[in-house]
């Protein structure tokens, strides 16, 4: 029966059930079934364009404000659930993101991990994160970090104040590294906590640089005028998260851009226009949009616009895996 042994052995042939199931029974598998999907042509993030309304974000945001208190909640946070992911807390394949509302009078009790954090000021002004129990007090447009391990809470100002986390969750989550610990509510270091290096970009300094970068600088045509946050060193300011400041001039018009990255981006300033893998968005200040990885993006600035953008960036260059792709 040679005929039924080339069936066999091309893959086709009826036996090859039976032959799958003795496989699984010995806890192996075919490479050949599923090839095409271990080592695509390219990516296909499960992640969707997807743009919140800060408005609306907002309101829902305070509604939790009346409903639970940042102690009850540890962190009162509304996730940026991206519809591409659904049940999965996630705002692009491999980034978590959040709005994060703390109260006059309220303090979020001190926790660590080992995912890393930053913050990005949204609204209001005179809360404070404390990072292993040095505080950085928040602007609207402040960056800050809290670096893996640092101990971290965070305390109310005179006004409601609203923030945007970005936190390495997902990776951490898929290499199995999350550990977390808890202390009472006191604005204390442990005795034996690092001290901390600079971890907080007042916006007003950010700002002033962006500008005299663009002052003396011709613009990127695919990105517009970016600036990175960074350590002294001049690595990224956090080993898994690559945040930026992006400027585009009153009338800008990006050519089509994509890079392996997903990222979260929030407008600081301005009105822009921006397509997506081929959707079309508005954004006014404050508005958040997910721009998934390896997703082409064009931008149009309606006015002088600024963007504050994370991704994990830095986890794709450490690898050897970070891609662009500059259209024409
Ligand atoms: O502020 O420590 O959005 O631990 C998610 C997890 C914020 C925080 C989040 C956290 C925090």
């Amino acid at each position: 029966m040679a005929g039924a042994d080339s069936a066999e052995a091309s893959g086709t042939g009826a036996g090859m059930t039976g032959y799958y199931q003795r496989l699984e029974q010995a806890a192996l598998a075919p490479l050949w079934e599923s090839l095409a999907a271990l080592a695509p042509r390219e990516p296909a993030p499960r992640a969707r364009p997807h743009h919140w309304a800060y408005g609306e974000a907002r309101r829902h945001l305070l509604e939790a404000g009346r409903r639970i208190t940042a102690e009850e909640a540890e962190r009162r946070v509304v996730v940026l659930a991206n519809p591409g992911l659904p049940g999965a807390l996630q705002a692009t394949d491999t980034l978590y993101a959040g709005l994060q509302l703390i109260l006059p009078g309220e303090v979020a009790p001190a926790h660590r991990h080992s995912q890393s954090a930053l913050r990005f000021v949204m609204e209001g002004q005179g809360a404070y994160t404390a990072v292993d129990g040095e505080r950085a007090w928040m602007s609207p447009g402040d960056f800050i970090v809290t670096p893996a391990m640092t101990w971290h809470e965070h305390g109310g100002g005179q006004e409601p104040v609203i923030w945007l986390d970005g936190l390495d969750v997902p990776l951490v989550g898929f290499l199995r590294a999350g550990f977390r610990d808890e202390l009472g509510a006191a604005a204390l270091a442990p005795i034996d906590s690092k001290g901390s290096r600079a971890f907080a970009w007042p916006y007003e300094r950010t700002r002033e640089a962006l500008h005299a970068l663009a002052a003396s600088h011709d613009v990127d045509p695919w990105r517009g005028h970016v600036l990175r946050y960074l350590r002294p060193d001049g690595g990224w300011a956090m080993p898994t998260l690559g945040p930026t400041l992006t400027l585009l001039p009153n009338g800008f018009r990006s050519r089509p851009y994509r890079s392996i990255d997903g990222a979260v981006a929030t407008l600081v300033e301005g009105r822009v226009r921006a397509v997506v893998g081929g959707e079309a968005f508005e954004l006014g200040p404050r508005d958040l949009i997910v721009l998934p990885g390896w997703t082409d993006v064009e931008l149009e600035a309606v006015e002088e616009s600024v963007l504050f953008a994370f991704s994990d960036r830095p986890v794709y260059e450490a690898l050897g895996l970070w891609r662009e792709e500059r259209g024409a």
